[in-house]
């Protein structure tokens, strides 16, 4: 599936990407995974992104913040006000 991204993002209209924010040992895997779907999106067009972050009601979940940082979210997609979570 990973490898067929790219013909996807071709054919779909937007783009849901869960996270469970209370699992933190995964989030550098989570970064990696997102940054290359970001890129496959980008050269497939316009194709609108959402990351939900689930599991808040959980203590240990990361917040917003949190979340930003591990997966790397600020910066040149950030101040293009194309992401949001
Ligand atoms: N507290 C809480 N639990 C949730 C939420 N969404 C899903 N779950 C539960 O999370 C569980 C699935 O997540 P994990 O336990 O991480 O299982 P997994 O991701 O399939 O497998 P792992 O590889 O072990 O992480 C199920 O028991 C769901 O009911 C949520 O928003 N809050
Ligand atoms: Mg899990």
């Amino acid at each position: 599936m990973r490898s067929a991204w790219k013909y996807y993002f071709e054919t779909v209209n937007g783009v849901i990407f869960v996270i469970d924010s209370a699992d933190k040992d995964r989030m550098p895997d989570v970064r990696d995974e997102l940054h290359q779907i970001l890129g496959e999106v980008t050269s497939s067009g316009v194709v609108p992104l959402l990351i939900v972050a689930n599991k808040q009601d959980l203590p240990t979940a990361l917040r917003y913040a949190e979340l930003r940082d591990h997966l790397a979210l600020c910066g040149d997609y950030e101040k293009r006000g194309r992401i949001r979570i």
